[in-house]
């Protein structure tokens, strides 16, 4: 798609969430082959972007009145995600596709993550087990390994075809008596285990992806969250209001809330139809 040399990140991908709204108006006038052709076009497209190597994109039908439209790309390379974004901006045609808003972000690794010096030690304190042990050689090769992959998944994540996704921006508060960035880390460590706890909770009803943004855009993180029931992502959402990190420190933007379809069904089941 491009000829530049790839903008590649040290690791991970480039993730851009874009959410657009129809211009009906724009759209209804036009003769139905054109119709018929653009949505063409923009299929066309999205199956072009779906074979290229290291990229997965999603498209979603918005449930929140703000948008109609919105499509979740991953890549590696920034040139194509961007040439990708004009691409679909111009896809139904130049007046049709209205951006609404569009976030930009890395996939990442946890700061936060058991460093293997830690889970020696509580294998040593908590379990009992001596360092000389081939039952400590064991665990540690397979923490190694278990903790390999988890930074791999967070990297280069595979996406859920999962039907009900929720979008929104987050970042960490900065006020005089509560600013993230100036607890100790140790602090922030032990605030982020409870969090994961709560998390944990919803394995298999919730997928999320969280993505950083600091300097990037806007907040300091895309939250991306997959189910199969509006209900799970208002459940944990409203539970994680109660914990400390998000009830202490945590600032959000707007929220997009839609429903992950292939395009051809968002085409029937939307006034594009036809
Ligand atoms: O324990 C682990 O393996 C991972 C722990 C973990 C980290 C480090 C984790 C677990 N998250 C982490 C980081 Mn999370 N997460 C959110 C939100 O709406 C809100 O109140 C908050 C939005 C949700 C819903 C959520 C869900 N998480 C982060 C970060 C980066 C913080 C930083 O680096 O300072 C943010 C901004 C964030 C926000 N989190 C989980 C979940 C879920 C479901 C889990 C469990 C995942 C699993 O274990 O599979």
């Amino acid at each position: 798609m491009t000829e530049k040399p790839a903008l590649r990140l040290k690791e991970g991908w480039h993730v851009l969430h874009l959410f657009y709204r129809v211009q009906f108006g724009q759209w209804e006038v036009l003769a139905s082959d054109r119709r018929s052709a653009a949505k063409m076009k923009l299929s066309v497209l999205v199956q072009e972007i779906q074979s290229l190597p290291f990229t997965q994109i999603l498209t979603f039908s918005i449930i929140s009145p703000r948008a109609d439209i919105g499509f979740m790309l991953l890549t590696d390379d920034l040139h194509i995600a961007n040439s990708i974004e004009k691409k679909l901006s111009l896809s139904l045609g130049a007046d049709i596709l209205a951006p609404v808003f569009s976030y930009y972000s890395v996939t990442e690794r946890s700061e936060y993550t058991t460093s293997e010096e830690e889970y020696a030690t509580s294998l040593v304190t908590k379990v009992g087990l001596s360092p000389e042990s081939s039952e400590f050689a064991k665990a540690i090769l397979e923490f190694r390994h278990r903790m390999q992959k988890y930074s791999q998944d967070r990297l280069y994540p595979n996406m859920p075809d999962w039907p009900v996704v929720c979008f929104y921006p987050m970042t960490k508060r900065k006020a005089v008596a509560q600013n993230w960035y100036l607890l100790p880390f140790e602090k922030r460590k032990d605030l982020m285990l409870g969090h994961g706890s709560i998390g944990r909770r919803y394995v298999g009803r919730i997928r999320q992806l969280i993505t950083g943004s600091t300097g990037l855009d806007d907040a300091e993180w895309g939250i991306t969250l997959f189910a199969h029931d509006v209900f799970e992502i208002k459940s944990i959402v409203y539970e994680m209001r109660f914990d400390a990190v998000s009830a202490q420190y945590a600032d959000f933007g707007q929220f997009y809330l839609g429903l992950q379809l292939p395009l051809d069904d968002y085409f029937k089941g939307s006034s594009c139809n036809g």
